[in-house]
């Protein structure tokens, strides 16, 4: 028995198509370096335009940072104010995960204030939520493990993300116009030039060098 497809399925998939497409307006590949040339990881990207977006009228499902062989994973976590964050230790042992100056120098007081006693045994106090109701940059450490260190940058921009191990990162569906691309990192003293781009039907890929060269990570 053969079958042809049906009208209605072949609407279907036009329209299917169509989304597709709108979808990949506002595309920005970004290629981060450092400034020896190497790709940057872990670069916290995000989009300023002039067009405000109002926060979600509903708290939006919680992000997580796992406490994972006296690690943050991941060491890098960046959310949108009023994004609910769980702490949720993976390990055996306790960890008093806490808000910690950040930068290479700690001269940069974390925005939020918090210390959370994680248990490694008691299944009930394994993991504590805080909330990020505040713009900017969170240092992570741990009062008993003085090695853990991440960060947790929280921005009012919807328009977000950080590079990959090869420096890329990518943001979809940013509005037409005038925006600027601005990046942070854990390691930086000062801070990063923005780039400025234009937004447009056509998928755009820019690069950008950071003004120095991070501490490699073990
Ligand atoms: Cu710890």
């Amino acid at each position: 028995m053969t079958t042809t497809p049906s009208p209605r399925l072949a609407l279907l998939l036009t329209v299917c198509l169509l989304a597709t497409g709108a979808a990949r307006a506002g595309t920005l590949q970004l290629r981060v370096t450092a400034q020896d040339g190497t790709p940057a990881r872990d670069v916290v990207v995000w989009v300023a335009t002039p067009v405000r977006v109002p926060p979600p009228t509903f708290p939006p499902a919680a992000v997580v940072i796992e406490q994972r062989d006296l690690q943050f994973v991941p060491p890098v976590t960046v959310v949108r104010t009023g994004t609910p964050v769980r702490f949720s230790n993976q390990d055996r042992y306790d960890h008093h995960v806490r808000s910690v100056p950040s930068g290479p120098l700690g001269s940069v007081p974390p925005v939020n204030a918090f210390e959370l006693r994680l248990s490694g045994d008691d299944p009930k106090a394994r993991s504590a939520e805080i909330l990020a109701d505040k713009p900017g940059i969170v240092g992570l450490g741990c009062h008993l493990h003085s090695s853990m260190r991440g960060s947790l940058f929280v921005t009012d921009s919807p328009y977000f993300t950080k590079t990959d191990q090869n420096g890329v990162a990518q943001l979809d569906n940013l509005p037409d116009g005038p925006a600027d691309v601005r990046l942070w990192h854990a390691d930086q003293l000062v801070e990063q030039l923005a780039q400025k781009v234009t937004v447009g039907p056509t998928p755009l890929s820019a690069t950008a060098q950071l003004n120095f060269s991070p501490r490699r990570r073990r």
